[in-house]
């Protein structure tokens, strides 16, 4: 079968196509990280501002890993499919916003220049929490982080997405090419402050004039993005050739919700992403904080829990009414009494809708996929409503049984005895922290001594929650009632309803 292309895009069957000129099209944004989330989000809004006529806003993706996005999208033109699943069926959209993708461990310099292009006025970023290199307990740049050290002793040439936008920064600043600004677009808590520290904390140790000169001129605003995107799986790609009547490796597959949220801080020009749907807004706080407790809380909860008792998806846990009803009270009782909102906010509806979107048959999101990285993302989605509810004497009852399930889980071996293929940053050391207290239903005492070596681990809970005897206490009871009933037995006996 042919694949998808500027060519075979007239013969594409079943989707909307692109309705603008894409020979007329000029990079005026790069994004770093091109990854199923960007081409489902950013590139989708980006698709329908191009649409609208203004064809300056052209992406150029850039992957900082591997060349794989490259292989997919290099010989269709950068076009592919959003394919998005819902109740109502599929609905597909061959977007064409992505004009090349570069791959920076093939040649950073590339990519350095491309983001110095006068015409970019926009980088945008989706690198995961770890691609920050944070110390995640204080949010600030880790400079003792490997992949920094090496950026810093060899800025032309980083590997790093802050060493490429400092070094791009630089060549702009060296040829006095005003600013670009620096869109974060991932899931952490003040994201555009956090890029902002990061960068010119990378910066300052190289030259501290560029530091300053990256304070003054660049803006770094924050974003809340959200959409349900799990990982393409080859049958994905199967489908969307019989749907489409070409092969497209680049497929992605996300629900019909989307939502962008863009603190309006630019320093130059920028998309009118607003006419496709975004809200820019002067604060994005309330928004972030709301979907980041609320969503990606519920959606670690379910997946460390649901993966333990068995579950391959988000949709197969909410199969489980008891586990339904524990996503729900986290939401209700644990987390939502932290969140500062405007009164106009409608928190329940929120929750209402979260629990709709989580049940999406039409998405196979892997409880395996959003468990990794647990080490950088619990701090914001679990832990900051934790402190906050400590702080209030409100309930963090299944606080507690998130990171009970996340200890359970970075053992590496779940409750039938199978290995698990734990993904995270800090995998090797939670892993011997497993093995150096192991866990055993009759020895009560091995629960508090496993507990009480993780929640030493201050990258991850800082220096104040192992203090806290409520919340150790609580841990250690969930991680006991997991041992002696079995993840499920456990959720069901304190969560079924009658
Ligand atoms: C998920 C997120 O993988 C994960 O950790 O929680 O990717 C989640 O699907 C998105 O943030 C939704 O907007």
């Amino acid at each position: 079968m042919d694949r998808l292309s500027n060519k075979t895009l007239a013969r594409v069957s079943a989707a909307k196509l692109p309705r603008y000129d894409r020979a007329s099209l000029t990079v005026g944004i790069v994004h770093l990280g091109i990854g199923a989330f960007h081409r489902a989000h950013q590139a989708w809004y980006t698709d329908t501002v191009l649409a609208g006529g203004d064809t300056r806003w052209g992406i150029l993706g850039c992957s900082l890993r591997s060349s794989d996005v490259r292989e997919q999208l290099g010989e269709q033109d950068g076009l592919y499919a959003l394919v998005e699943r819902g109740a109502e069926g599929e609905r597909r959209q061959i977007v064409g916003s992505v004009v090349g993708v570069l791959v920076a461990p093939d040649d950073p310099k590339a990519v350095v220049m491309a983001m110095a292009d006068p015409r970019v006025s926009v980088v945008s970023i989706t690198i995961t929490e770890k691609g920050y290199c944070l110390d995640p307990a204080t949010g600030r740049l880790n400079l003792a982080h490997p992949a920094i050290v090496a950026d810093l002793k060899c800025p032309a040439a980083p590997s790093t997405a802050l060493g490429l936008l400092v070094a791009a920064l630089a060549a702009r600043r060296a040829a006095g090419v005003p600013s670009f600004t620096a869109l974060s677009c991932d899931n952490l808590p003040h994201n555009g402050r956090v890029l902002a520290a990061a960068v010119i904390a990378f910066a300052e140790a190289l030259d501290p004039d560029l530091a300053s000169w990256i304070s003054i001129n660049t803006r770094f605003p924050s974003s809340m993005v959200d959409r349900i995107v799990p990982a393409t799986t080859s049958d994905d790609r199967d489908a969307a050739a019989r749907a489409l009547g070409v092969r497209d490796e680049g497929v992605v597959l996300a629900e019909p919700f989307s939502q962008w949220v863009i603190e309006d801080s630019f320093c130059g020009e920028r998309p009118a992403w607003e006419k496709a749907g975004a809200l820019v807004v002067s604060d994005v706080a309330p928004y972030e904080q709301m979907k980041l407790r609320l969503l990606n809380g519920s959606h670690s909860l379910l997946a460390y829990s649901g993966y333990l008792a068995g579950y391959e998806t988000i949709s197969d846990v909410m199969q489980n009414a008891a586990f339904v009803n524990m996503c729900a009270v986290f939401m209700a009782t644990n987390a939502a009494p932290t969140l500062s909102l405007p009164a106009s906010f409608d928190i329940q509806g929120y929750q209402y809708k979260l629990l709709e979107r989580f049940s999406n048959p039409g998405l196979r999101h892997r409880t395996w996929q959003i468990a990794m990285d647990g080490s950088q993302k619990l701090p914001q989605r679990i832990l900051d409503s934790a402190r906050d509810q400590l702080a209030r004497g409100g309930d963090i009852e299944l606080h507690c049984l998130a990171i009970a399930a996340w200890a359970r889980y970075i053992s590496g071996v779940d409750e039938r005895g199978a290995e698990i293929d734990v993904q995270d940053p800090l995998a090797i050391e939670l892993r011997s922290l497993s093995d150096r207290y192991p866990l055993t239903a009759s020895e009560p005492n091995s629960v508090q001594a496993l507990v009480t070596a993780l929640l030493d681990v201050e990258l991850v809970f800082g220096r104040d929650l192992p203090n806290s005897e409520r919340f150790a206490s609580g841990v250690i009871f969930w991680l006991r009632e997991i041992l002696e009933h079995g993840i499920k037995n456990a959720v069901e006996r304190r969560f079924s309803k009658c």
